[in-house]
């Protein structure tokens, strides 16, 4: 006879088969204590110009609405962490390590297909609705640590247990039989943070609260808008996405690398990206052939020009600054950006262009 405890364990065996490095089981109940926080940060304006975060909150903090017919969740971690190698020099864009590779999203759905089928073939599981991951429909933070994925830490993340850190993507399969669920993982930060006192931005203000308005994940990732003027020199190098807060993390000192060759450096646009040459993508076909299943096409064309845009002033201005690269470096830089200036028709970018520009002066 399968009892559950067995036919979690027989779950969590072939979550681990397909490279899924820790499963739990969720309940499908509502998570009051989680909404209650949620409606917090939301009050708090921290939602910054992600609109879509504000609707329903209920909605999803109540993973029972999300399929009818399920009646348990396998919730899912694997890593994406790839060792980064130092910056080529300068002029060049730092990209967080979640999206060197490919669009995670593709990705960790069709292994999650793959876990689906052996679920049904090896356990006579029946999976309700499509795979899950990073789906606004769902608080995915609240329910993984709610059920012992991980501990929540002061820089929200997930951080997961036996020291394997924070650097993995959170992902759910919707069953149709109740398995024992989880409980909290008790993990703690103790009394560091680190993380809080080493955001470029101060954007983790208070722990367990990310101010997107402050966050560079944010602001080059999601953000349609300009970057504001007095956040432009703290993006440092960062062209896209933002690995601060986890870098500085203690459970972060010896991640494990990712099971899977979709998400390394080679498969996608890689650790660093050369930012002069952006500035040539003309048309936004161009620019999605180029980033087309990645996570970089995210911001498209216009986003991750004006990421560069304000990279590049910042590298001009360390640059000049620290003297530390010569004039025939930088004025191949400086007339790129006069090139670019002069062909480019949209508002925003111009004015980042002009910021850039300054940047080598002031
Ligand atoms: C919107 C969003 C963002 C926004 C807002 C981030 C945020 N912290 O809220 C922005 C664009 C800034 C962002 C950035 C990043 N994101 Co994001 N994001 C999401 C998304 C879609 C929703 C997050 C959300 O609901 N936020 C609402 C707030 C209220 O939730 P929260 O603050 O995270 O809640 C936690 C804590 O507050 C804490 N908590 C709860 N109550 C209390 C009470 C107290 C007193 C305290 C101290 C704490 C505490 O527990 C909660 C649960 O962990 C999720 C996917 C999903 N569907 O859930 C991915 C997700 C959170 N992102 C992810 C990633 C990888 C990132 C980045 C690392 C990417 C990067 N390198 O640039 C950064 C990290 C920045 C950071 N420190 O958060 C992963 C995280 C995986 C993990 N290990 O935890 C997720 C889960 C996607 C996925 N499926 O894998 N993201
Ligand atoms: S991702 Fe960067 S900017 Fe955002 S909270 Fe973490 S360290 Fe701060
Ligand atoms: S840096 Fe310190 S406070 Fe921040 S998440 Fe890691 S352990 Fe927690």
């Amino acid at each position: 006879m399968v009892t559950s405890s067995s036919l979690k364990q027989s779950v969590v065996e072939l979550a681990a088969s397909k490279g899924f490095s820790n499963t739990v089981i969720g309940a499908l109940e509502p998570m009051t204590d989680e909404l209650q926080h949620y409606r917090e940060w939301l009050e708090r304006g921290y939602s910054a110009g992600m609109e879509y975060m504000k609707r329903s909150p209920e909605f999803r903090n109540s993973p029972q609405l999300l399929y009818p017919g399920s009646r348990s969740a396998i919730i899912v971690s694997v890593s994406y962490y790839t060792e980064k190698p130092e910056s080529p020099g300068p002029f060049y864009g730092n990209v967080a390590r979640y999206a060197v590779g490919l669009d995670y999203h593709a990705v960790i759905r069709r292994k999650l297909r793959e876990l689906r089928d052996l679920l049904t073939e090896q356990l006579g599981l029946t999976v309700v609705g499509k795979p899950f991951v990073d789906s606004v429909a769902l608080y995915e933070q609240g329910f993984s640590a709610r059920h012992g994925l991980g501990f929540a830490g002061k820089n929200t993340l997930i951080i997961g247990p036996k020291l394997s850190g924070s650097y993995h993507f959170v992902a759910e399969l919707f069953v149709d039989v109740e398995i024992d669920a989880d409980e909290k993982y008790r993990g703690t930060c103790g009394s560091c943070f680190r993380c809080g006192s080493g955001c470029p931005t101060d954007a983790i203000g208070e722990p367990g609260f990310v101010d997107a308005n402050l966050c560079i994940s944010y602001l080059t990732i999601e953000n349609k808008d300009g970057i504001p003027l007095d956040l432009r020199p703290k993006l440092g190098n960062w062209v896209f996405g933002c690995d601060v807060c986890q870098e500085v993390c203690p459970y972060n000192q010896r991640p494990p690398e990712t099971p899977w060759e979709e998400f390394r450096p080679e498969a996608g646009a890689g650790h660093y990206l050369y930012l002069p040459d952006l500035l040539l993508i003309k048309t936004d076909e161009e620019f999605h052939r180029r980033f087309e299943h990645t996570p970089l096409r995210r911001p498209k064309r216009r986003g991750l020009i004006r990421n560069a845009l304000v990279v590049l002033g910042n590298e001009l201005r360390r640059a000049r600054v620290e003297q530390s690269a010569d004039k025939e470096v930088i004025l191949p830089v400086v007339q790129r950006l006069e090139w670019f200036r002069a062909a480019e028709e949209d508002p925003m970018l111009r004015e980042h262009t002009e910021w850039a520009l300054l940047q080598a002066e002031v």
